[in-house]
């Protein structure tokens, strides 16, 4: 097992901020992987993340061995259903939407992947994923049937990323969901930070590279981006600059 979270530890340690790029297999075009995966090679990114709300089965397995044929990046599972387990990556999110109030998303998912992760030598991370409202209905909501929390009640935020601290989760992620309109405030991401020892991961809508700047200045540890480098692959030379 490659030790993902002990080096995401280890990098923090440094003071290195992270940056993930955020591959949807129900998005990517299999014929264009290879020329993508280059194009986070001679990147800034430090890791590339696999996942999405809606995916075919089997489909992220196959996208998962192309990748890896191009790169050393570590491949990082994102899932939105257990039908995107596979051995082929490294390490997997194994994430609890604390933010919402549906089993399934809570626990009941996490049961019935265990068969298929016993046979897998991934690194199992247990994060905190909490979905915080971006002005509009995303797919992260529609596919949970839940409700996200409010972004002006911050108090509520904090609490609930510090109750995943406390149950022991050892990463905190705060979603606006893909393609939002608004990403997580700085505001928000601040105060969540100044109450966490466990690593925050931020993403949904961070588009340009201000928007990477003031997360990483607000305390984000490391931040996901999909969206922007799916619509502009020359966002990748932007962020070099
Ligand atoms: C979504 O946080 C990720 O789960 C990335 O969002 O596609 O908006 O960059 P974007």
């Amino acid at each position: 097992m490659k030790p993902i979270y002990k080096d995401i530890l280890g990098s923090i340690s440094r003071g290195e901020k992270l940056l993930a790029v955020l591959i949807d297999p129900d998005k990517m075009n299999f014929d264009k992987v290879s020329n993508f995966i280059e194009k986070v090679n001679r990147s800034v990114a430090t890791h590339i993340f696999v996942g999405g709300s809606t995916v075919d089965e089997n489909m992220t397995s196959t996208l998962v061995e192309e990748i890896k044929k191009h790169t050393k990046v570590p491949v990082v599972l994102f899932p939105g259903d257990i039908t995107q387990i596979t051995s082929k990556a490294d390490a997997i999110l194994f994430l609890s939407l604390i933010s919402g109030r549906n089993p399934e998303y809570l626990i009941g998912k996490h049961i019935t992947s265990i068969s298929k992760l016993k046979e897998t030598d991934l690194d199992i991370i247990s994060t905190g994923y909490v979905l915080i409202e971006s002005g509009a209905e995303t797919a992260v909501e529609r596919v949970t049937r839940t409700e996200p929390l409010s972004r002006t009640n911050i108090q509520y935020i904090v609490d609930t990323a510090q109750a995943g601290e406390l149950l022991g989760m050892k990463l905190i992620y705060l979603e606006a969901g893909s393609g939002a309109k608004v990403p997580v405030s700085e505001e928000i991401i601040s105060r969540v930070n100044k109450v966490l020892n466990i690593p925050l991961i931020v993403g949904g809508g961070i588009k340009t590279k201000k928007q990477l700047e003031n997360a990483y200045n607000s305390g984000a540890d490391l931040v996901v981006i999909g969206t922007a480098f799916e619509k502009d692959e020359s966002f990748f030379d932007e962020l070099k600059k």
